[in-house]
């Protein structure tokens, strides 16, 4: 039951998100020190990724380049955001995120912009998705730094996938594969009864 109003939800959710609407940026004084950490573990088990060896690895409906290094993350245009993060658990904070805009990524890969949804599988086994409208929203931003600094590992090193009109759940850290498919892939938490869409 609580499953099927969530799914409902999820519908009348993405006829309500309007994908041109902006989350509310906010100056840099406002940013939350420390920023708060948190996942699905504590944090001295956070995953060391090495940068080195890492590799972003595309699939599903792309033309273009399937593996990314770090350094060509690094030499596509970046920006930056001063935004809020919302976690479903009752606590929010303002944190300054840069890197590239997902919709750039997506499209300089040649990613089927038609499809349904873009899946983030990350190195902890975490994993979450969206609907194609937000990962080609403006402030949808694959980050490669925090406060201006390499994204730290408890951040989500070496890349969190910044969405900043989604809750903290659908913001996946760590990510090493992306996936852009017509066939719904879930989430750690979705699968566990969490609104896939999400909206904050
Ligand atoms: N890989 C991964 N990403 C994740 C999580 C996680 O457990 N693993 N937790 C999510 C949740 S619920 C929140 S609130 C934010 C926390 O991000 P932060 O540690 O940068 O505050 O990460 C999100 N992304
Ligand atoms: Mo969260």
């Amino acid at each position: 039951m609580l499953r099927k109003m969530s799914s409902f939800n999820d519908s009348a959710q993405a006829l309500l998100f309007d994908p041109r609407e902006l989350a509310p940026v906010y100056p840099e004084s406002m940013i939350t020190r420390p920023f708060p950490f948190n996942a699905f573990y504590d944090i001295d088990q956070v995953p060391d990724v090495d940068a080195h060896a890492y590799q972003l690895d595309l699939s599903g409906l792309v033309k273009g380049k399937r593996i990314w290094t770090l350094d060509e993350l690094h030499a596509l245009p970046q920006q930056g955001q001063v935004t809020r993060h919302i976690c479903i658990e009752g606590w929010s904070a303002i944190g300054k995120w840069g890197g590239v805009r997902f919709s750039d990524f997506l499209l300089r890969a040649g990613a089927d912009t038609t499809a349904k949804y873009v899946a983030l599988h990350c190195a902890d086994n975490y994993w979450t998705s969206i609907d194609m409208p937000t990962a080609l929203h403006p402030q949808t931003l694959l980050t490669l730094t925090y406060d201006g600094d390499i994204l730290p590992a408890k951040y989500g090193f070496p890349m969190k996938l910044r969405v900043p009109t989604k809750l903290g759940y659908k913001n996946p850290k760590h990510i090493v594969a992306i996936s852009v498919t017509n066939e719904f892939p879930g989430g750690y938490w979705e699968n566990q009864g969490y609104n896939w869409f999400g909206g904050s």
